[in-house]
């Protein structure tokens, strides 16, 4: 329960500084460390900015762009507590799609990295509506920093309802149409109070890291708000592949990590440099975890992977299991404060071991921003994710595919993400994606496209040698008839597969 009227940036940072924590660090990045004092002094002053100079009422959209860093986060909080709806975008994002953001999103302002600015600028150009970007690490007098510097640190956050809109996500999903989904400050506080007090148990002591960009909910939760939720420290990296990752763990002393299975995957080829580091703590989530990436990751650095499922339309994780009950092949059970199920074409229960729908209520919730999807996603009061799941005789939940993953090839039933785990488990594959590709004969047949990893050849013989390497794992019918060598799989910002994108091809 929440008051009913809330600002979750006097939550997660203005409460550190007035009860006596203002000096603990906050965020850090390469060469910089801020306290709470700091961060609070610099979003105080984005705020007034944003009011004074610029004009934003409570309830306008802020466009955020950069890579992770700490100015990105003073922006965030900048906005909140100007009453603004922070709308974080993927760095990698170009002006069209900027642009579509822009129309979604009817976004009038935007605070921008200088790095990134040009393809913002673009999009403004053709879309009006957003009338206002100013641009931060900008050593000039037009600058955010310049504007920022004839403010004061003093501000008094607007005070706006626990059900007021805070922040709007934006999800491509795997098909690739953009939809914004609206978040409030309630919900914020929520997603604080669920899933980290009773899985990840982080202290104030804790310093977090990982790779998820702060515009995916998966970063923003792990790398901003669970941080700051218990007044623990966060280190945003600009770039965060596995070696500048794996640099970030050691440089800083990192102890949680967040990321996604590709990057655990490249990560334990240097597990030694980890093992009995500083690291306690591994969150994987962003897609399935394969069970031979969970096995390879414990057997590199002997710690235990917490997996998780979330949603930009519920904001964060709502299944998952701590390191004292993870279950290999399992993604656990629902997070305290959620309610999971899986149910068949009927919506009814369906029996331990089916495969069906996964569906979840709690304290978050999808609301797409005036998008017809709405009505498919939530149904009587519960979020369809679009995830296939079965649940064992123990309650947890086993992940199967996303909905539209699943191939019918000759009458079976096969999950694309299953004969991805078999093809995984063999040495010579680095990463691999399987799809399902009109076939006269069988209807469909699998397809999959492996990057192999260095030293392989890809030829006939690789091909067949992973052919019957799946042959032996899973139920022959399963095996990709079809393998495609590839240099990388396209994936979307946040480290997702497009599947549909190899379909396309
Ligand atoms: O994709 C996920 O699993 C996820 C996890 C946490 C927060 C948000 C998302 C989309």
């Amino acid at each position: 329960q929440f008051p009913a009227q809330l600002n979750c940036a006097t939550e997660l940072l203005d409460r550190h500084v007035a009860e006596g924590r203002g000096e603990r660090v906050c965020l850090r990045a390469p060469g910089l460390s801020w306290s709470y004092r700091e961060l609070q002094d610099k979003a105080n002053r984005i705020a007034q900015v944003l009011v004074h100079d610029l004009g934003l009422v409570p309830g306008q959209r802020v466009l955020l762009r950069g890579p992770n860093n700490p100015m990105l986060a003073a922006c965030w909080f900048g906005v909140i507590k100007a009453g603004g709806i922070a709308v974080a975008t993927m760095p990698l994002l170009r002006a069209k799609e900027l642009g579509a953001i822009i129309d979604i999103g009817q976004i009038s302002h935007a605070l921008c990295d200088a790095a990134l600015a040009d393809e913002l600028l673009q999009a403004q150009a053709a879309h009006p509506m957003l009338q206002a970007v100013r641009c931060f690490h900008d050593t000039t007098s037009a600058g955010l920093e310049a504007a920022m510097a004839a403010q004061s640190g003093d501000w008094t956050n607007v005070d706006t309802a626990a059900d007021d809109t805070c922040l709007l996500g934006f999800t491509s999903g795997t098909t690739g149409v953009p939809k914004a989904t609206m978040h409030f400050h309630r919900d914020v506080m929520a997603i604080c109070a669920c899933w980290p007090p009773h899985v990840l148990r982080p202290t104030p002591d804790d310093v977090f890291i990982g790779s998820p960009p702060l515009a995916f909910t998966f970063g923003l939760g792990g790398l901003l708000l669970f941080p700051m939720a218990v007044g623990a420290s966060a280190v945003l990296l600009e770039k965060a592949s596995p070696p500048q990752l794996l640099q970030g763990i050691l440089d800083f002393g990192a102890t949680v990590v967040f990321t996604a299975p590709t990057s655990y995957r490249a990560l334990a080829m240097h597990g030694e440099q980890l093992r009995g580091g500083t690291l306690r703590k591994c969150v994987s989530a962003g897609e399935a975890l394969p069970a031979a990436t969970r096995a390879l990751w414990q057997e590199a650095t002997g710690l235990t992977l917490i997996d998780g499922i979330g949603a930009t339309e519920l904001l964060h994780i709502f299944i998952s299991a701590d390191e004292a009950h993870a279950r290999a092949g399992a993604t656990g059970v629902a997070v305290p404060g959620y309610r999971a199920e899986v149910v068949d074409e009927h919506d009814q229960p369906a029996p331990t071991g089916q495969v069906g729908r996964l569906r979840v209520q709690g304290p978050t919730g999808c609301r797409y921003l005036n998008d017809k999807r709405q009505a498919a996603y939530v149904k009587g009061g519960w979020n369809y994710t679009g995830d296939a799941y079965w649940q064992d005789a123990d309650g947890y939940f086993h992940y199967h595919a996303r909905t539209d993953d699943m191939i019918i090839s000759s009458g079976y039933n096969i999950a694309a993400p299953e004969v991805e785990d078999a093809l995984l488990a063999h040495p010579a594959v680095a990463e691999c994606a399987v799809i399902g590709v009109p076939d006269e004969e069988r209807g469909q047949i699998v397809e999959a496209h492996v990057v192999l990893r260095p030293g392989h050849v890809p030829n006939d013989a690789t091909r067949k040698m992973l052919q019957d390497f799946v042959k032996t794992t899973v139920a022959p019918y399963k095996y990709p008839r079809s393998v495609v060598f590839a240099d990388a799989l396209p994936r979307t910002q946040s480290g997702k597969l497009q599947r549909f994108r190899l379909k396309q091809a």
